[in-house]
């Protein structure tokens, strides 16, 4: 019998593997059911696995590079201890809970930026978990290339590994499992059938998203712009987040002045504070077709992204070409533009076309700050599903309230909301504000966007200062 078999009949004696009911995390009912956790007790067994675990990784073409191991928590952590200690590869730990202040890490270890750390796990479902410990090494400057894990369930993780850049080794996979018990007469032909059939149907897993809802909103901990930004795929929403963390900003400037040269003025002035410049580019009277590139040139200098707050909101294919022509060519200098739902996702597909080629990203508008304003409850969600189904070109949400959303959204969605002054109140058309800390610490955003309380302050640089402060003591705050 060769070593996988002994293996897996070993893993059945000691009730590692299950068959029966049982409700997975995802919620669906599984007729198997895998916890590895019991390993701890058989050591033998665990060295046994730490070195078939290795072995499977240098059968790999190519073999993965490693400097590091770092073990999912917690079942994982004795399996990738004794890795290290086997192999005398040092190890990390990643903490389950960040503290982000302070002398708190969120990896523990001695390493270097671009060191290459392997990520070791029991089993793979949708491979949620294994991002989990992958985003805040990346966000460490650590390399994330690959991961090993003992059991792969064949539900997707593979595939949404791959997806942000994580080549999966397994070990074993479960229907090879099903298949050895079978020939050795642990498990009928017809349970075999009940567990292949299952994983049929359950062949693509999303990742489930830890985000919160309600009430929750106010005690949860919240993950770090930058450990965010590891696990976004689009480029300009990624980007957005390195900036916020690396600027301490999560201030957008909505620079709604009455002319182009104004405009570039002002965001060169408060261009050091803010991680994003918002436009509405047909406000303009003096626009020239060097306005992108000129405002482009103010961007790189500052770091921070550009946004047309173009709110398209036509068919597909009309915004394609809105997008692209006209004389404002928004495509050329718009890392980030945004659109309403209401014509279905056909909008989103357009735009998606013309920009994701261009690495650009998109938010939906969710939710909307004026009075009286129809994006509530199902169209909130319907934005959400939308979303859900583009996010490699939607980056996040114009939201109001993202906290009291029911269900949970991707955390690697970003929300920026407008309605933003320092003090609670409205303009004579229905706006209405709300104050950095609110928006950020007790509704769950990400960004503030403020226009006239900085706009119209008599020191606009200063107030940019002082928003950029209090939004940021407010996301710190959140993080504890
Ligand atoms: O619901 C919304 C969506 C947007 S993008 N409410 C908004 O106010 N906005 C924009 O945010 C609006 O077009 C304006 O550019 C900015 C708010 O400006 P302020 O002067 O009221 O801060």
């Amino acid at each position: 019998m060769d070593s996988m078999e002994s293996l897996i009949l070993e893993l059945y004696e000691i009730e590692a593997v299950k068959f029966g009911s049982f409700k997975l995390k995802s919620g669906i009912i599984s007729p198997i059911y895998i916890d590895l956790r019991v390993i701890v007790s058989f050591p033998a067994l665990l060295r046994r696995v730490a070195d078939l675990l290795f072995s499977c990784l240098a059968a790999a073409s190519p073999p993965p590079r490693f400097d590091l191991v770092c073990g999912v928590p917690y079942t994982a952590l004795p399996i990738a201890t004794v890795v290290s200690v086997e192999h005398g590869i040092p190890m990390l730990m990643r903490r389950k809970e960040v503290k982000t202040y302070g002398t708190g890490k969120s990896i523990e270890g001695v390493f270097a930026k671009g060191q290459a750390c392997l990520v070791v796990e029991d089993l793979v479902t949708s491979g949620a978990s294994v991002l989990e410990t992958a985003a805040p090494l990346r966000a460490e400057g650590l390399e994330v290339a690959d991961a090993v894990v003992l059991i792969d369930r064949e539900q997707g993780g593979r595939e949404n590994l791959a997806n942000q850049g994580i080549r999966l080794h397994s070990m074993l996979r479960l229907s090879g499992i099903v298949e050895a018990l079978v020939r050795h007469g642990k498990i009928s032909e017809e349970k075999q059938r009940e567990v292949i059939s299952f994983l049929d149907e359950n062949r693509m897993v999303k990742v489930p998203s830890p985000a919160p809802a309600g009430d929750k909103a106010k005690t949860r901990v919240r993950v770090s712009y930058g450990e965010r930004a590891a696990v976004v795929k689009n480029p300009a929403g990624r980007r957005l987040l390195e900036v916020m963390e690396a600027k301490q900003s999560n201030l957008c400037l909505a620079a709604d002045v009455s002319t182009a040269k104004e405009l570039l003025a002002i965001a060169d002035k408060v261009g050091s504070e803010i991680c994003l410049l918002k436009t509405h580019v047909d406000i303009l009277p003096d626009f020239t077709p060097d306005f992108g590139s000129q405002l482009r040139t103010i961007a790189d200098r500052h770091n921070f992204l550009i946004f047309e707050d173009r709110k398209f909101a036509d068919i597909g294919n009309t915004v394609t070409m809105q997008y692209e022509g006209g004389v404002y060519r928004i495509l050329d200098w718009a890392d980030i533009v945004n659109a309403h739902i209401i014509p279905g996702p056909g909008i989103v597909e357009g735009l998606s076309q013309k920009g994701l080629p261009s690495g650009r990203g998109l938010l939906l508008l969710a939710e909307m700050s004026s009075k009286g304003n129809l994006a509530t409850g199902e169209y909130t969600s319907a934005a959400v599903r939308i979303a859900e189904e583009h996010s490699d070109f939607v980056i996040g949400f114009i939201s109001v309230n993202p906290g009291s959303w029911p269900g949970s959204v991707n955390p690697g969605f970003i929300h920026a909301t407008p309605g933003v002054q320092m003090v609670v109140g409205g303009d004579s058309l229905g706006q209405q504000y709300n104050t950095p800390h609110s928006v950020i610490s007790e509704r769950g955003s990400d960004i503030i966007i403020v226009g006239r309380g900085i706009i119209k302050a008599s020191d606009p640089a200063e107030a940019a200062k002082e928003y950029r402060l209090q939004g940021w003591e407010a996301y710190r705050a959140s993080l504890q």
